[in-house]
């Protein structure tokens, strides 16, 4: 409550489309369901959380097929849930920026769907796809996530890993020529998990698309989705999965949230587990310029009603702008800046790495390094963090 007054009063985190937020509506729709427990809220409908959207000052909404279209409607019913949606969506001045297929809910797909072991089961899967590249190039999406939630085993008895790889590029290869023949211009972003809802997820980390990304026959068209929780679950530093995506060309898109290491997918409101970490992150993508959307892939506590929800969707915009302002603050501030420039500056006189040359090679080889020397220099790390907390914690 006191959060949401202090925005509206100083009018600082108050998110603008600019800042590209979006949401998908399986987050706001999330009803709390979970392994043990049955549903907390309401079923709320796809044009009700549009409207939210709207009034809580979000710009874009994401989608799974089946978070809007029934998995069994018919070609007229779905073209008056899609008419229905876009009219909602001009309504509250929400754009679609991605759209997202599911291939995990039904149970047709609990042997995985590009990489199961039926054909007919691939075959469907690549069908759910091309349909949901429809639905979404429909409603305006520029780009295309693909998470394979069940491509993955709790047995590696069931068949050989590589195998999995060889499919799953198949069906990237598919999609790709699907998108040129129809002109979608779609940008597909792949979304790694380790683990959950499968025991292993073949692929595992954005590191592990990354390599897989090269080896597609179009790779100019496919980059990734890193999300928070994923790499947080596999022990991971985010923000260094993200920047190497991003130094890569491929952050085409971001799934942010928060999550503790070591316990099931959480889906936090972003920023609440590990402050710091999503300090990093934001400070990274404000610093590079990073002008994709910035999408929440977290649902609220279990506790709560809709009014809570709202609350959840306002605090991880609230939290991302709260984390840029301290990051426009950190890189202002002149006691880090001096360590920073003191702790790279080149002793004159010294070779220089750089690429090669014969020559270079040569003055390099025949260099006497004074490790002594190179010790004298300090490294004041424990102030460069400390001003870090100061700023973070508010008294600088
Ligand atoms: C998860 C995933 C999903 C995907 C979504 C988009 O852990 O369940 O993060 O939420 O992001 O299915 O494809
Ligand atoms: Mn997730
Ligand atoms: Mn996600």
């Amino acid at each position: 409550m006191t959060a949401r007054t202090k925005s509206n009063a100083d009018g600082l985190y108050e998110p603008k489309p600019e800042h590209k937020f979006s949401f998908g509506l399986w987050t706001l729709g999330n009803r709390g369901r979970d392994p043990f427990g049955d549903a907390v809220r309401r079923t709320m409908p796809p044009t009700e959380i549009v409207s939210v959207l709207g009034e809580i000052g979000a710009w874009g909404v994401n989608l799974h097929d089946n978070d809007l279209v029934p998995i069994d409607a018919s070609a007229a019913e779905r073209d008056s849930i899609v008419k229905e949606f876009r009219k909602a969506c001009q309504q509250s001045g929400i754009v679609v920026p991605m759209a997202t297929v599911s291939l995990f809910f039904h149970p047709v797909f609990r042997d995985g769907a590009f990489t199961a072991n039926d054909p007919e089961v691939r075959a469907y899967a690549l069908q759910k796809t091309l349909r949901a590249m429809d639905l979404g190039a429909e409603l305006g999406a520029k780009i295309f996530v693909l998470w394979g939630g069940r491509e993955g085993v709790e047995t590696d008895a069931c068949r050989r890993a590589d195998e999995a790889v060889k499919r799953l590029r198949e069906a990237v290869n598919y999609l790709c020529e699907y998108n040129i023949a129809r002109g979608y211009n779609y940008r597909f972003a792949l979304e790694a998990k380790p683990n959950e809802p499968r025991g292993d997820i073949y692929m595992a980390t954005t590191g592990h698309y990354l390599g897989f990304i090269p080896t597609l026959d179009h790779p100019e068209m496919v980059g990734v989705n890193p999300e928070v929780a994923h790499e947080q679950m596999a022990g991971l530093n985010f923000m260094h999965g993200v920047a190497q995506a991003w130094e890569a060309g491929k952050l085409f898109h971001i799934d942010l949230n928060d999550q503790a290491p070591g316990r099931y997918d959480q889906d936090l409101r972003f920023g609440s587990a590990n402050p710091k970490s999503a300090f990093w992150l934001v400070k990274f993508l404000e610093d590079v310029g990073y002008d994709g959307p910035r999408h929440f892939d977290a649902h609220a506590y279990r506790t709560e009603d809709y009014d809570g929800v709202k609350d959840f969707a306002r605090g991880c915009m609230r939290t991302y702008l709260i984390l840029k302002e301290k990051a426009a603050h950190w890189n202002a501030n002149s006691e880090i800046q001096a360590i920073l420039k003191e702790i790279s500056a080149a002793t004159p006189g010294i070779p220089k790495a750089g690429s090669y040359s014969a020559k270079g090679s040569a003055t390099l080889l025949s260099h006497v390094f004074d490790k002594d020397a190179i010790m004298k220099k300090r490294l004041p790390y424990e102030m460069l963090d400390q001003l870090t907390i100061d700023i973070l914690l508010g008294v600088r």
